[in-house]
């Protein structure tokens, strides 16, 4: 029997822009029920985690914007990540922001020994502290999840790193602070810049990233930053980056992920709707769901 669990995550701690506390009930009203229902035997949403309306407090050592709240929230979504996985469904998690992904990954990783993880952002979040031109955390969760940052962001759940580096792959970068470029030297990440999706194509780039994947990992976890692609399709987000991936090209991404199937747990981040046109963005994380899950056209 095929499960999914969906676990709504309305943080907006991660940066300065209000709204994307919203993205969770903005998906939801674009449908996310109602479609995966056709492609599972049950849908069980589980409602949000409460994260209340806390004051932004700055962290006078680090200089992070909301770290203690963000360690403490993200901590709560990986005990509820876990439960579901324990469940026997696949966790499906709404952001909120990107900083989310600290919790998801810290709940998922204690089920693998050697979890993959697709980045799909304009952005590759591999900031720290120290290298981080904003102190906003939602710049960072990558960064944490192999091990690099703040001690009460990489300690959640009591091991580090939840992923190591040569399991990720990063696809539709675009936007890369320098100590950002250094890390991906240092550590090997993989990373498909826009470049190298111009130039291969999306088919070659995902035909190498599911192979790669599939060679080295026991389950992957994608990590879908909407500003991953172009703003023109995905405008509700706060930091969009133009020349992104289109949402053609998201869904050929997708359908391919499902008929690898390598994906064993999802998020879907940054949909800000106070900043969207419609609920488009909503709806297109609702579609490309559904070709992640095995829609097909035909
Ligand atoms: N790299 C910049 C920073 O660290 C901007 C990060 C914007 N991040 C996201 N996540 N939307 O991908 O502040
Ligand atoms: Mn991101
Ligand atoms: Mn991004
Ligand atoms: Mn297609």
């Amino acid at each position: 029997m095929r499960k999914l669990s969906i676990i709504g995550m309305p943080m907006d701690l991660g940066q300065m822009r209000r709204g994307v506390d919203m993205g969770p009930s903005a998906i939801r009203y674009a449908g996310v029920n109602e479609r995966l229902q056709m492609l599972f035997d049950e849908v069980i949403d589980l409602g949000d985690i409460s994260i209340g309306r806390p004051e932004v407090r700055i962290d006078k050592e680090s200089k992070l914007r909301n770290l203690e709240l963000i360690a403490e929230k993200t901590a709560i979504l990986a005990d509820k990540v876990d439960e579901v996985i324990q469940s026997g469904a696949f966790p499906l998690v709404l952001g909120g922001d990107h900083s989310i992904a600290i919790g998801t990954l810290a709940g998922v990783s204690r089920h693998y020994q050697n979890l993959g993880v697709i980045w799909y952002d304009a952005h590759g979040d591999l900031n720290t502290a120290e290298t981080s031109p904003s102190g906003n955390i939602h710049g960072m969760p990558l960064a944490v999840s192999i091990g690099l940052g703040h001690p009460l962001l990489t300690k959640i759940g009591g091991y580090q790193p939840k992923v190591k580096p040569e399991n990720i792959v990063i696809i539709g970068a675009r936007s890369l602070d320098e100590g950002e470029r250094a890390l991906i030297k240092e550590k090997g990440i993989r990373v498909y810049t826009m470049h190298e999706i111009d130039r291969l194509g999306m088919t070659k780039v995902m035909e190498e990233s599911i192979q790669y994947l599939q060679e080295r990992t026991d389950g992957v976890h994608l990590s879908l930053d909407l500003d991953g692609l172009d703003p023109t399709d995905a405008p509700g987000v706060g930091t969009p980056v133009n020349g992104g991936i289109s949402y053609r090209e998201s869904h050929l991404a997708m359908e391919m992920l499902a008929e690898s199937e390598i994906i064993t747990s999802a998020e879907f981040v940054e949909v800000n709707p106070i900043l969207d046109e419609k609920n488009k963005t909503a709806s297109v994380a609702v579609a490309l769901m559904g070709s992640l899950f095995g829609e097909k056209l035909l």
